[in-house]
């Protein structure tokens, strides 16, 4: 799907319940959404026309009421660790767009993209009383490929360094649960937080899902391997700066639980999340933090032996 001439690359405009999105297209004709609202990605689309990212059917679009499903953006505390609301506040706050982002280190093939920014509020500073300055960039690749880049500085005038956890909480679409592997996650170590976030070894082979998971793997390789043999797809999933991954699918009970949820969605969805969360990261004042997530939606055919989990981690 070619781009038209009067396709905008760059488009604010209002989204659900009125609240501010801004669509990137990419000429060849891969798009994505971006709420204002927790500098959230909604959706992702391959130049088919293909939604990549899962949000649920019953996803609330109200602060302070997070959005169920896309790339949340977890800081600055991952889930329950610590003493701030599950994933901390940065999924619930209205984000600006930045007009006058500092330069990036690396020259980005990216020509797609908006940059974000969050600051806290007195708010979010009596919660939690640190000063920073969250910038997130949102990219679309040549090849439609989605790229975030967190820049999390320390503003403090108090000298006093601060700490957190982070992840891209990114929900994956699948056609069936039940068809799908992950690669790349293989004899690691993860804390099971259905176990009290106990210690274990996972098993040599792909993880494949018949229930409920949630797993923090530690110290992960840099590439993740999601692959969905139905729809012949595999995503690639690159992280910098991110040692952690997360695996989590509600399956069924939970999945009844969740009031913003469909009771069958846990079969078209997995949440892989590139994270901070074993060892928090810490910023002196004047310190900057910078976490990459990379996507890739890679068609494949896997019976035609295209596709080898090994080549693709492999690879570069
Ligand atoms: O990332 C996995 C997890 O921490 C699970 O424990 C589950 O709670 C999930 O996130 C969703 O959390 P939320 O606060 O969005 O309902």
């Amino acid at each position: 799907m070619a781009m038209g001439s009067d396709m905008v690359p760059v488009e604010l405009c209002k989204g659900i319940n009125g609240l501010d999105k801004i669509v990137l297209r990419e000429s060849g004709g891969s798009s994505a959404e971006v709420y204002l609202y927790g500098g959230q990605v909604t959706s992702w689309k391959n130049d088919h026309g293909e939604e990549l990212l899962f949000v649920s059917s019953k996803a609330i679009f109200k602060p302070p009421k997070a959005i169920r499903g896309g790339i949340p953006i977890c800081f600055p505390q991952f889930a329950s660790h610590g003493g701030l609301e599950s994933h901390g506040f940065a999924r619930n706050r209205i984000w600006s767009i930045d007009s006058d982002p500092p330069s990036f280190p690396t020259v980005s093939s990216s020509k797609v993209f908006i940059d974000l920014i969050l600051k806290p509020t007195e708010e979010d500073m009596k919660i939690w009383p640190h000063s920073f300055e969250f910038r997130l960039r949102v990219a679309l690749g040549p090849g439609g490929d989605l790229m975030l880049t967190s820049r999390i500085r320390n503003t403090s005038a108090d000298g006093k360094p601060f700490s957190f956890t982070f992840a891209y909480h990114t929900y994956f679409s699948v056609s069936d649960i039940s068809e799908v592997r992950v690669e790349g996650l293989e004899t690691l170590d993860y804390l099971d937080n259905l176990q009290n976030k106990e210690r274990f070894t996972e098993q040599g082979d792909a993880i494949t899902f018949e229930s409920e998971i949630d797993k923090i793997y530690v110290s992960t390789p840099t590439k993740i391997a999601i692959l969905d043999h139905e729809k012949k797809r595999t995503f690639v999933l690159r992280k910098d700066g991110l040692p952690d991954a997360v695996v989590w699918n509600p399956w069924d009970k939970k999945a009844k639980a969740m009031a913003d949820f469909g009771d069958d969605e846990y079969k078209h969805m997995l949440c892989v999340e590139a994270a901070a969360v074993e060892k928090p990261i810490t910023l002196k004042p004047g310190e900057e933090w910078r976490g990459r997530l990379e996507l890739s939606a890679v068609p494949s055919s896997y019976c035609s032996g295209q596709l080898d989990p090994q080549k693709v981690l492999l690879s570069s």
